[in-house]
């Protein structure tokens, strides 16, 4: 495994510009209208050996979406406030129903509370935390009923693989670590990470594909995928698949989760080299990777994969946290270095503006807070940026 090749992975650095040699081989190509025929019959005889056949796509839509303009005018955003500073590498944070947020941090699995106006309050480690690549404490995300349970979910790398657990938040302490999903793969690079409960209630967890990009096509394996399960881990009824954790397949790596009108679940991608994505999930569905990325053109005749509806160059983006508010989706971009505004009309999305560009650096993670603020969690420590005084941090931006 080439390093090069697979440290593209979250895509962070200047993937765009040295490394599209694959993608562009796999998707410049000449379309040709007789050869998707040729290529549906052929399919058809050889069956399941469809990934090693030449497939001609449509040069015109190949790679890139384009979405329509948008029919509302994102709003304006505040500046940016400091909520906490000092922080090594925030990943997960999650609100609590005072108001107040837990964040953890990716390398040393240490969470602390943090509210505007108040120096962080540490509540201990998350236990086995690998500091491995992007691996570590990676999503974290409080029970719906926490107010019940005092339960606090957290995905963690580690020496293993990555699993979900849960801890309880005791007098401003984590205890009682339990296990909730184990034996999710694991590697250096894409290893997925965020935890999001759902409107129904269920706990939906995205995996990357931790550099064996097969493994995304797999269904009996849990990378590559965003997977959906009961509160306690078990595989509810009315998965797509039924026994199966597995929601939606054929993702590389996915570290945003958002749900928006409708309970309509959106998702961010990282792209190899090429094409960043932002997609709809449909239960069951196939997103493509790693036969496709970005939108799949002419092999969609063959093959009922669901095409991301926007793209962006990953210079541009490397997507990582994504937050609904108000039909529009705020999506986090690392190597990007920027906010994304995407309206939302119905399930269709609209065309992007960035916002916050050379503000943040790196943006991890994008949270609606209950005051509707939106806090932001930069990424300038994790050795793929350039860290300002007082990075990282999490930061509180109004909307206006
Ligand atoms: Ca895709």
């Amino acid at each position: 495994m080439s390093i090069r090749a697979e440290s593209n992975g979250e895509a962070e650095s200047n993937g765009g510009v040295e490394s599209n040699g694959g993608t562009k081989s796999r998707t410049r190509a000449v379309a040709v209208a007789a050869a998707v025929v040729l290529t549906v019959a052929t399919v058809a005889v050889i069956g399941t050996r469809w990934k090693a056949l030449p497939w001609v796509p449509d040069a015109e839509t190949v790679g890139t979406a384009t979405p329509p303009e948008a029919s509302l005018t994102p709003p304006e955003l505040g500046k940016p406030a400091d909520v906490a500073s000092g922080l090594a590498v925030p990943w997960g944070l999650t609100f609590l129903p005072d108001g107040s947020a837990l964040v953890g941090e990716r390398p040393t699995g240490e969470v602390s509370l943090i509210a505007p106006g108040e120096l962080p309050e540490p509540v201990g480690s998350v236990p086995d935390v690998a500091d491995n690549g992007e691996g570590g404490l990676l999503g974290i995300v409080a029970s719906p009923t926490f107010e019940e349970d005092r339960l606090v979910y957290a995905y963690v790398t580690t020496n293993t693989d990555n699993r979900v657990i849960t801890m309880e938040l005791r007098n401003y302490a984590l205890v009682n670590a339990r296990e909730v999903l184990t034996g999710i793969p694991d590697a250096s690079y894409h290893d997925g990470g965020r935890l999001l409960f759902g409107p129904d209630g269920m706990l939906y967890v995205t995996t990357g594909d931790a550099g064996v990009p097969d493994n995304a096509q797999d269904l009996t394996s849990l990378s590559g995928k965003i997977l959906r399960v009961n509160a306690d881990g078990s595989v509810p009824d009315d998965n797509p698949f039924p026994g199966s954790p597995v929601w939606s397949y054929g993702h590389r790596n996915v570290q945003g989760l958002a749900f928006g009108d409708g309970g309509r679940l959106w998702a961010t991608e990282f792209g190899s080299s090429a094409y960043d994505e932002l997609n709809l999930i449909n239960p069951g569905g196939n997103y493509g990777w790693p036969e496709v990325e970005g939108v799949s053109g002419a092999i969609s005749e063959v093959r009922d994969l669901v095409d991301p509806q926007v793209t962006w160059p990953t210079s541009e983006a490397s997507p990582s946290g994504l937050a609904w508010l108000d039909g529009v989706l705020y999506m986090g971009a690392l190597g990007g270095e920027r906010l994304w505004q995407i309206p939302v009309s119905g399930d269709v999305a609209q065309k992007p503006t960035a916002v916050l560009e050379g503000t943040l650096g790196r943006i991890r993670t994008v949270m609606v807070a209950p005051d509707a603020q939106l806090w932001l969690t930069t990424s300038n420590t994790d050795g793929r940026g350039e860290p300002r005084d007082g990075d990282d941090r999490v930061v509180s931006v109004s909307i206006d």
